[in-house]
């Protein structure tokens, strides 16, 4: 794809930068949950960082996002701390949910990011939700909410892409088709392997995307942002992605429900190494660049590793902290 006139070669290498903080950060988390550091459940989205970052890079900080379990890197790219987040895959108190929520529910409003949600599409209705607010109240913001294709099946997807279509909400709702759901393939599952066709149903604008080129995804994404605030309209986006590690860290790598053959074949297409070699191709960056970006990050993830590490557990009494909620915001009656 052609350097769009309107990325610096700064923003290039930001982009880059950002690629290889999520890269490394799990990495990383890989490392900790062998170590035993992290607990629960821990899904990373090495292979699929592509789509986060793209998608990302077109948002103003006060947009908002909501996304599956698979959710560390959405939520550094964002702008979460990293140390935060590690914090919380570590299950202490300094963690972005107290160390309460855990890998699979990061949740920092500060950065406009509503979680992490351990719930297959549960948290479609949310974002639609949320869009209405932006709408109702005439704020500027729009909102991103990233599933997986399993997700596509479920009845809350379509009675959310419903009423976001006939309220015209500033919704994208974005599509991480990784071609599978734990280890059944979209093949087995859906009845049409097209997500974006999705959105024929409900006369909403979609696209699909090469989800492991990260400037085809931020071309795409800016377009669908571009509508939602221009013209508060949402766009479903399937963005054709691929996970290198297993559904999860307690699962394997190939499983019985896909070849290391398929595996390796993906891997060619990494979006990391692919944008690195076409952004050196151009001239923007080359080996040297490389390792300097690299050991910058490594150095940010391992302060993170330090901090969570050194963050004390949540004491027992938080246990009954955060269960209810209390009323708060626009949306408080007075009480009588
Ligand atoms: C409602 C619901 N049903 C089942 C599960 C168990 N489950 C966890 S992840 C997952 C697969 C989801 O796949 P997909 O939406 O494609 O996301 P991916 O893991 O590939 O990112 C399932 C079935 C769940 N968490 N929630
Ligand atoms: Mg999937």
């Amino acid at each position: 794809m052609d350097r769009p006139a309107t990325l610096s070669k700064e923003a290039h290498v930001e982009l880059l930068r950002k690629l290889l903080l999520g890269r490394r950060f799990e990495e990383r988390c890989a490392e900790m949950y062998a170590l035993q550091k992290i607990g629960g459940f821990c899904h990373l989205a090495i292979g699929q960082e592509a789509v986060s970052v793209g998608a990302m890079s077109t948002l103003e900080p006060d947009d908002y996002i909501f996304c599956s379990y698979r959710d560390h890197v959405h939520a550094i790219v964002k702008g979460s701390d990293p140390g935060r987040v590690m914090a919380e895959l570590f299950g202490r108190d300094t963690g972005l949910s107290h160390g309460k929520g855990g890998s699979m529910h990061l949740f920092d409003a500060d950065h406009g990011i509503l979680g992490g949600h351990a719930i297959v599409g549960a948290h479609i209705p949310l974002a639609t939700g949320v869009a209405f607010a932006t709408k109702y109240e005439s704020r500027p913001q729009v909102v991103l909410c990233f599933f997986g294709e399993a997700a596509v099946n479920i009845g809350a997807f379509h009675e959310s892409l419903n009423m976001a279509a006939l309220w015209k909400l500033p919704c994208v709702y974005i599509v991480e088709n990784n071609r599978y759901g734990m280890g059944t393939s979209i093949e087995r599952a859906s009845a049409i392997y097209d997500v974006a066709q999705r959105a024929c149903a409900y006369d909403m604008a979609s696209e699909t995307v090469d989800g492991m080129d990260v400037l085809a995804v931020r071309e795409s994404v800016g377009r669908a942002v571009a509508l939602a605030r221009r013209e508060s309209k949402p766009t479903l986006i399937e963005a054709r992605c691929y996970r290198f590690m297993g559904h999860s860290m307690s699962d394997p790598v190939h499983g019985h429900y896909r070849t290391k053959e398929e595996v390796e074949e993906q891997k060619l297409k990494d979006p990391v190494r692919r944008y690195f070699q076409q952004l050196s191709s151009q001239g923007i960056i080359d080996q040297a660049g490389l390792e300097q970006l690299n050991a910058e990050v490594r150095t940010i993830v391992d302060a993170a590793v330090e901090f969570a590490d050194a963050s004390p557990e949540p004491p027992a009494s938080a246990l009954y902290e955060d269960v209810y909620s209390e009323p708060y915001g626009p949306y408080t009656r007075s009480q009588p």
